[in-house]
């Protein structure tokens, strides 16, 4: 784990009652699917983020990041939640949702420390999230499943914070595992694990490029696909299937691509659950490729640095598919490698990474 290394002792004077951990996210294929209701496929990374916690009489909630520079706790009352102070948002956005569901809390001291990328497309945000959410349930012995867990920390992330996201990364870093991919349907939140065939492995490369999804573009395609549904007079895109694709066309620009796209990605994961349990490599890295020239093309969220690390770990034998993983303008991509290539795949596309573009990519997986 990076950054500060105090213990919980030397920061709050007292040790930590629960520790809870909770992981990142890649997803293989399905994206900007989840706030249309639609399918995802994610699975976690190795990377995690951990807390140490202990309840506190009072209603102040002390918090500490290692990964922050500085050093500083923080605080905040119980019931004088205020948005706009920095990394602070994720943890009041919890404590306000759990109060707002009736849960009873006292304050607390709380440490946080991660190897989660921040800005990297890997739901640092979300490993935050649940990761608190655990150490608060253990804490406090809060009735929360799994799902319950993720969705509160969802409602977190998009009534507090402010930043409008579906319900994908929550769920992932709340029920994934690192070797099987977890299918959603994030309409019913009905959900299962599907293990990568043994002859594949997974490449993770960031691009050195962040994003923040409170901002601009996420929350435009968020509203494009609305004003799509609305104009084709369904519920959400979820509602519609690739034979509605050439009416969607007829609408206004850019509407038409971002429809084909939705529509047509949550084909390719129903694709992508039926390759994986034949087994069918190749059928499968065909979808990752597939998958990331509609995110590029039809909807546009990816950049240029990204494309390349694509066309880099693409243009490798052992590579048989590749695609930018989660919400886009920056962040990482994710490839399939034939097992026991993938630290050699990953080592080469970094290097020739850097060589054309300038940047310092970083792997994340496999983990070195
Ligand atoms: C981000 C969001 F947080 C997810 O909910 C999802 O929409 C993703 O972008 C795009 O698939 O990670």
């Amino acid at each position: 784990m990076a950054g500060d290394a105090r213990t919980f002792e030397a920061l709050f004077g007292s040790a930590p009652a629960v520790r809870a951990r909770a992981p990142g996210r890649v997803n293989l294929i399905g994206e900007h699917t989840d706030y249309n209701g639609g399918y995802v496929l994610p699975m976690a990374i190795p990377q995690e983020t951990r807390v140490e916690l202990a309840p506190r009489d009072g209603r102040e909630v002390r918090a500490w990041s290692a990964n922050l520079p500085g050093g500083r706790i923080d605080s905040y009352v119980l019931g004088e939640e205020r948005r706009g102070r920095g990394w602070l948002d994720y943890v009041q956005g919890v404590t306000v949702v759990l109060a707002g569901d009736g849960h009873a809390l006292r304050g607390f001291d709380v440490a946080f420390r991660s190897d989660v990328p921040l800005g990297s497309g890997l739901s640092s945000s979300a490993a935050l999230e649940v990761s608190l959410l655990r150490g608060l349930r253990e804490a406090y012995g809060l009735r929360l499943d799994d799902v319950a867990l993720a969705l509160a920390g969802q409602r977190a992330e998009a009534g507090f914070v402010g930043a409008p996201v579906g319900v994908m990364d929550q769920l992932a870093s709340s029920l994934a595992d690192a070797r099987s991919a977890l299918f959603i349907d994030t309409r019913t939140l009905a959900h299962e694990r599907i293990p990568l065939p043994p002859a594949v492995e997974l490449v993770v490369i960031s691009s050195g490029v962040s994003h923040a999804h409170a901002g601009g573009d996420y929350r435009v395609r968020r509203a494009e696909c609305e004003r799509a549904a609305d104009l084709l007079g369904v519920n959400q895109l979820r509602d519609l299937s690739p034979a509605d694709v050439p009416r969607a066309m007829s609408l206004p620009e850019p509407l038409g691509r971002r429809v084909r796209h939705v529509v047509l990605e949550n084909a390719r994961v129903l694709e992508a659950v039926e390759a994986l349990r034949r087994g069918d490599v190749p059928g499968l890295g065909a979808l990752l490729d597939a998958s990331h020239a509609s995110q590029r093309d039809d909807y546009e969220v990816s950049v240029p640095e990204i494309d390349l690390l694509v066309d880099l770990a693409r243009a490798e034998r052992d590579v048989v598919g590749a695609r930018l993983t989660g919400g886009g303008f920056g962040g990482s991509i994710v490839a399939l490698a034939r097992a026991g290539s993938g630290a050699g795949v990953a080592a080469r596309v970094v290097e020739a990474y850097a060589r054309r573009s300038g940047r310092a990519g970083r792997v994340l997986v496999p983990r070195g």
